[in-house]
């Protein structure tokens, strides 16, 4: 083994097929803007935002400053029993992005805890309000929603469940996904049909008795399956059938949240509010790891009617907003807002909508959906070989100096708000050259 390969072997990387990786890395070392660069200085264009994430592109100035100064100031402050005036101040900045009614939020590291978080809320609260046989929870198939225990067992990618699959928590059912090919292909924007797939949820309710469910999980648009967009209604009915049967709808916005759909969440860009929003990713624009999942008041205060000073909620984090995420999610709320960054992110949508659909009738392309920033370009599989022409497009498109994200056979576009058409431009006719090569 080289050197080179004995230095990459101690990290065993996420999501990652180490011995490929390890074979041909892809590094990157620097960033800034709209780009990443290699270690040896070569210039790549980011149209993920990293992993959905830096929203604010990369380097921000301000950003950087805020978390520096904190750093020197105090870089660890005790969450449990203690708090620091900051964090107080961004969750009051942060409850104004909710839809009317959800002014409270709590604080986590990531998506995934977001959403172990969210279920907890959701089950602790129907205990709280005396309905203690409300527990079962409802995902959706080819949903995601991290990889604690929790978020696998409403999570609908079978690769991502499929080695834990005596260890899931019981009593869990999911919806049918709501990626018709046949029916929605080159749809811009939400798809006409398939609504009716939400009634999916009366079928399951019926099955265990609504009086025994406590909460239905989605994202409102599934990113990791690869940009499934709902259809016309779809979320709407969700809303309607929750409502119907007193069930809580917990809205997975980590990767739809923060400008992402040119709202501040999908439940203001869709008009549907959910009961929860788990978030994590924007929320910092990715720069330190920090989760929040918000609540509406009737939550919250379920929890803080009751008589006593005893710990309401059995549950929080080390890392808890931890002063290096409040300042640099501080800092980074205060650059979107300055910059306009959720109103640029719609005002680009259509330019980037365009750009995608262009590419209808390149070799292989049998699908391109979008709405606001988030795009998919879906291809036919090689025969007997799923996946593989989703990975080598992925690595000739690096080669070529733009990174895009890569699911299956469908790549996806989550590009940094701050983009510029010249970016848009580049990075689809680098893939229209993939593609026809
Ligand atoms: N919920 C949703 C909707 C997500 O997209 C998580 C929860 C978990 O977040 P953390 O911070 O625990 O990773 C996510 C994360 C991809 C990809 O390209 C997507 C995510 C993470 C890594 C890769 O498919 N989303």
């Amino acid at each position: 083994m080289s050197k080179q390969n004995q230095s990459l072997e101690s990290f065993w990387m996420p999501f990652t097929g180490n011995r490929a990786f390890k074979k041909n890395p892809r590094l990157v070392a620097r960033s800034n803007g709209m780009y990443y660069y290699t270690p040896d200085g070569r210039e790549i264009l980011d149209m993920v935002a990293g992993l959905w994430c830096c929203n604010a592109g990369h380097g921000h100035p301000r950003i950087v400053e805020a978390i520096q100064a904190q750093a020197a100031e105090m870089y660890y402050a005790p969450p449990f029993g203690w708090g620091h005036p900051a964090a107080f101040e961004v969750a009051e900045t942060l409850v104004k992005l909710t839809p009317e009614g959800m002014d409270h939020v709590f604080f986590t590291n990531s998506g995934s805890e977001s959403v172990d978080t969210a279920l907890k809320i959701a089950l602790a609260y129907q205990k709280e309000r005396g309905q203690p046989s409300r527990t079962r929870l409802i995902g959706r198939e080819r949903g995601y929603h991290g990889v604690g225990f929790g978020g696998i067992s409403v999570g609908g990618i079978p690769y991502n469940r499929k080695q834990f699959s005596n260890s899931m928590i019981p009593g869990v059912d999911h919806l049918p996904h709501t990626h018709l090919l046949d029916r929605n292909a080159y749809s811009r924007g939400l798809p006409e049909h398939g609504v009716e797939l939400a009634d999916a949820l009366e079928g399951i309710l019926t099955l265990h008795d609504p009086s025994n469910v406590a909460a239905v999980i989605v994202e409102p648009i599934a990113g990791s399956a690869g940009v499934l967009i709902p259809p016309k209604g779809y979320l709407k009915r969700l809303r309607e059938i929750c409502d119907k049967h007193d069930i809580l709808l917990i809205f997975d916005e980590v990767i739809t949240g923060f400008g992402r759909l040119g709202a501040n969440f999908a439940a203001q860009a869709f008009d549907v509010t959910p009961d929860i929003i788990t978030s994590a990713k924007g929320l910092t624009s990715g720069t330190v790891p920090m989760g929040a999942v918000f609540v509406r008041d009737e939550i919250y205060n379920e929890f803080m009617s009751k008589p006593g000073a005893a710990i309401e909620l059995f549950h929080g984090y080390t890392y808890s907003a931890h002063p290096l995420a409040v300042a640099a999610c501080n800092a980074t709320q205060k650059v979107y807002a300055d910059e306009g960054l959720f109103q640029r992110s719609a005002d680009m949508a259509p330019v980037f909508e365009d750009a995608l659909h262009s590419l209808k009738g390149e070799p292989n392309v049998i699908d391109i959906r979008n709405y606001g920033l988030m795009g998919a370009v879906e291809f036919s599989a090689i025969e007997g070989q799923p996946g593989a022409r989703g990975a080598d497009i992925i690595q000739k498109c690096f080669e070529a100096g733009v990174m895009v994200r890569v699911t299956g056979d469908t790549i996806a576009m989550s590009p940094p708000l701050i983009l510029e058409e010249s970016h848009i431009e580049h990075a689809v006719e680098t893939l229209r050259t993939v593609l026809r090569a």
